[in-house]
């Protein structure tokens, strides 16, 4: 059990009946195509492996992105003349710091709002830059960015929305175009918007990146079963399904799998028994990977612009400035 979340028998009943989740799991888990949301990889030991796996080997896009803002942050940030950073999904901050950095360099800082559904790495993330960063007031925001923004009502700005480690890639195009539409309604004429994504290439590239030796994607992608297991006292046996990621090229994107290795049925209360025959799958996350004309697309039906686009030299990975269109 992830030692965040000492539960007495008593919380164990009162989440059962955590409804909202039971909704989706229960929806997800009766569709044809069996699916759950991203989101559910994320409790303290997801946000773990995940920080995890943005040091491996095989996954670029960390690090690519990393070094396109340490390169262009000192650059774009004075002009814009930034004093409040949004930034959804934060996670650990590692890379917001390199934009704090740049916006304290043009002494215009006052404002940092991570927002992200991980609540105990979000408030340990938000103590450590407290203390980092002397004078900065740090807010942070516990929503799931797939259903809202959650802003506090003051934010000096001009302000940046930033939406980092191509995490917009988890999104079908409807539902990206709506977390864009909220990000464009709340922006000010003066606002902007950064986006980090991950660029079309090589299959075998992108499709390592998701399957690294050491195990660690794999091991990220089965907690999903034991946040499952500990959030609705679920009874899902982790060694009766194993990790899958593959590209495909149509939609331009990997999809992530757990396969069932044997028929077997899962106990959720609240819901009726679920049953998973050999070798079915239950998808767990998509990772779009786009171009700067698919930008562009999901951009203009949000009712924003490119304004700037910036890529690492291999073109691995893209850094994107929209502005109000
Ligand atoms: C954090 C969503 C950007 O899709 O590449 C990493 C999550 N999944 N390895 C991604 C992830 C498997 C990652 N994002």
């Amino acid at each position: 059990m992830t030692p965040n979340l000492a539960h007495t028998r008593a919380d164990r009943a009162e989440r059962v009946q955590n409804p909202r989740m039971l909704a989706e799991v229960s929806a997800g888990l009766s569709a044809p195509q069996k699916e759950l949301p991203p989101k559910y990889f994320y409790d303290q030991r997801g946000s773990e492996l995940f920080e995890e796996i943005t040091r491996l080997p095989e996954y670029y896009p960390t690090r690519t992105e990393r070094g396109l803002l340490e390169s262009w942050m000192p650059e774009l940030m004075p002009p814009l003349g930034t004093r409040t950073l949004v930034e959804l999904g934060a996670g650990s901050a590692e890379k917001s710091r390199v934009i704090l950095d740049a916006m304290r360099a043009g002494g215009l800082a006052e404002l940092y709002v991570p927002i992200d559904v991980s609540a105990t790495f979000l408030s340990q993330t938000a103590a450590r830059l407290r203390c980092e960063y002397p004078g900065l007031l740090v807010e942070p925001a516990i929503a799931d960015i797939s259903e809202e923004l959650r802003l506090p009502r003051w934010l000096p700005r001009p302000v940046l929305y930033a939406f980092l480690g191509s995490t917009i890639g988890n999104f079908y195009p409807p539902a990206a175009i709506r977390l864009l539409g909220r990000v464009r309604a709340a922006m000010a004429p003066g606002d902007r918007f950064l986006m980090g994504v991950d660029l079309r290439k090589s299959v075998a590239r992108i499709e390592a990146a998701y399957n690294d030796r050491q195990g660690v994607t794999a091991e990220f992608n089965l907690n999903m079963l034991r946040v499952l297991n500990h959030e609705l006292d679920a009874d899902f046996d982790l060694h009766g399904f194993e990790h899958r990621a593959f590209y495909e090229p149509v939609a331009h994107r990997i999809e992530m799998h757990l396969v069932a290795t044997r028929a077997q049925q899962v106990r959720i209360p609240g819901m009726a028994p679920v049953r998973f025959a050999k070798g079915e799958t239950l998808r767990t996350e998509i990772s779009c990977k786009h171009d700067r004309d698919s930008v562009a697309e999901l951009f203009a039906s949000a009712g924003l612009r490119i304004e700037a686009w910036r890529t690492d030299p291999a073109s691995l990975f893209a850094l994107v400035t929209g502005a109000p269109a």
